[in-house]
């Protein structure tokens, strides 16, 4: 803990350290209790973030944890099941996905079969920032560069520079209105049906068969990237999951000079996903980025946070950090919102106050703009986000999401990543 912390921040920081022990389950970081019992992807690395300012040894647990995880091909599931709790205990669980009946999978753990925002060399590399320890940068490398491998080969389907995500929940940001049309386009079976879960305001149960049936597709042809090149229905280039995947391949540069391996392969995969980002995700017209259906061949209609994400490309044209800052700043976003930053344009018919991911304020989501804007030397920004979030946990403790005009909390408790970027943010 930083001896600069005021005493309410000193505070802020126990609560949130508190969370994080607590959602500790001896080699990792369940991400939320009750509600979400395993080890998420993207929420482990933000997890990692915030286990680097408290228990270093436990981020790199966590880190390695999850890369237990992977296939052999390389891809890095979205979650490993902890076989220890009831088959129950969350679905869909183990016996939707059967990465038992898959070669590529690993032996001994149980995982899901699809991936999530590629969040974790940017990570590393922040935790051997904050604590060298070349053994473990060593140990992590070759996993990174395989994950990023899997990325390029599989997911890049138009060889544009650009990966692809094959349903929402790759996203994150599951039923981001962002979603609604490729997922509207699907055709579903007349006896697909989803059991249903703990009560939520959304996702729709409708929104869950559409879920499960492109899950099913992928399963049923075992995960191929024939399968996901060629016929998968939903595949679309989000400008959120490739600025992760940007910073990361920034990072996986780094890491490769630290532990001398080449770095030059990274260095030109990061100016292709750099290039390819604004030839092909950038909308002029209405002055943001946008998601690209491929097999609707079109830019999303919907604006939502994810339009923010290139914050984190280092080398975004500062003309376009301007035009984004701007967005950000509108109406449309933090202008008009107590508790910025919401998840969806609030002018758009699909926002929704209390809706999941059509609308409501996210740690992860204002910790990776906060993250941006430093990337960029915009203190103002980075000074709002921070100051936002520190009043939501503050007001509505590590709740799992909030809403973005009075702050009050909503779905889970003591989420995990609540906590770790609170952590993260106070230093
Ligand atoms: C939510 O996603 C899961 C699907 O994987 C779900 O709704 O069942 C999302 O918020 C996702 O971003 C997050 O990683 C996960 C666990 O916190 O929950």
């Amino acid at each position: 803990m930083s001896s600069r912390l005021t005493g309410d921040e000193t505070a802020l920081w126990q609560a949130a350290a508190c969370v994080l022990d607590a959602n500790w389950t001896g080699a990792a970081t369940a991400a939320s209790p009750g509600l979400y019992p395993h080890q998420w992807s993207w929420d482990s690395a933000f997890a990692a973030l915030g286990l680097a300012r408290h228990r270093p040894d436990r981020a790199r647990r966590e880190l390695l944890s999850l890369f237990r995880g992977q296939w052999a091909d390389g891809m890095l599931p979205h979650i490993v099941f902890n076989t220890d709790l009831d088959r129950r205990a969350f679905f869909p669980g183990p016996e939707l996905w059967r990465s038992d009946r898959q070669p590529a999978a690993p032996r001994g753990v149980r995982t899901s079969g699809l991936t999530q925002p590629p969040l974790h060399a940017l990570v590393a590399l922040r935790l051997h920032q904050a604590a060298p320890d070349r053994a473990f940068a060593a140990r992590i490398y070759p996993m990174l560069a395989a994950q990023h491998r899997y990325l390029a080969q599989v997911r890049d389907l138009e060889s544009s520079g650009l990966i692809a995500i094959c349903h929402p929940w790759e996203s994150g940001l599951d039923n981001s209105p962002a979603w609604d049309r490729p997922l509207g386009a699907l055709d579903l079976p007349p006896d697909a049906f989803a059991p249903d879960r703990a009560p939520r305001a959304l996702p729709t149960g409708e929104d869950y068969d559409r879920y499960v049936r492109l899950v099913t597709l992928l399963r049923d042809t075992a995960y191929s990237p024939a399968h996901i090149r060629e016929t998968h229905p939903f595949a679309v280039e989000d400008p959120l999951v490739n600025a992760a995947y940007l910073a990361s391949t920034h990072a996986l540069a780094e890491l490769a000079d630290i532990v001398g391996a080449d770095p030059a392969p990274h260095r030109e995969r990061a100016a292709r996903v750099h290039h390819a980002l604004l030839d092909r995700l950038w909308d002029a017209d209405t002055g943001c980025f946008r998601a690209r259906d491929l097999r609707g061949d079109r830019l999303l209609p919907t604006v939502t946070i994810n339009a923010f994400g290139p914050l984190l490309d280092p080398e975004l044209p500062a003309p376009i950090v301007r035009t984004l800052v701007d967005l950000l700043l509108s109406a449309r976003f933090a202008g008009a919102t107590g508790y910025p930053v919401p998840t969806c344009d609030i002018q758009s018919p699909s926002f929704d106050r209390t809706g999941y991911w059509r609308g409501p304020t996210w740690i992860s989501t204002n910790w990776l703009i906060w993250y941006g804007a430093l990337v960029h030397g915009l203190p103002v920004v980075a000074d709002l986000l921070y100051g936002s979030t520190l009043r939501l946990v503050r007001q509505s403790g590590f709740r799992e999401f909030f809403d973005p005009f009075d702050g009050s909390g909503r779905g889970g408790h003591d989420h995990s990543w609540s906590a770790a970027l609170v952590l993260d943010l106070l230093g």
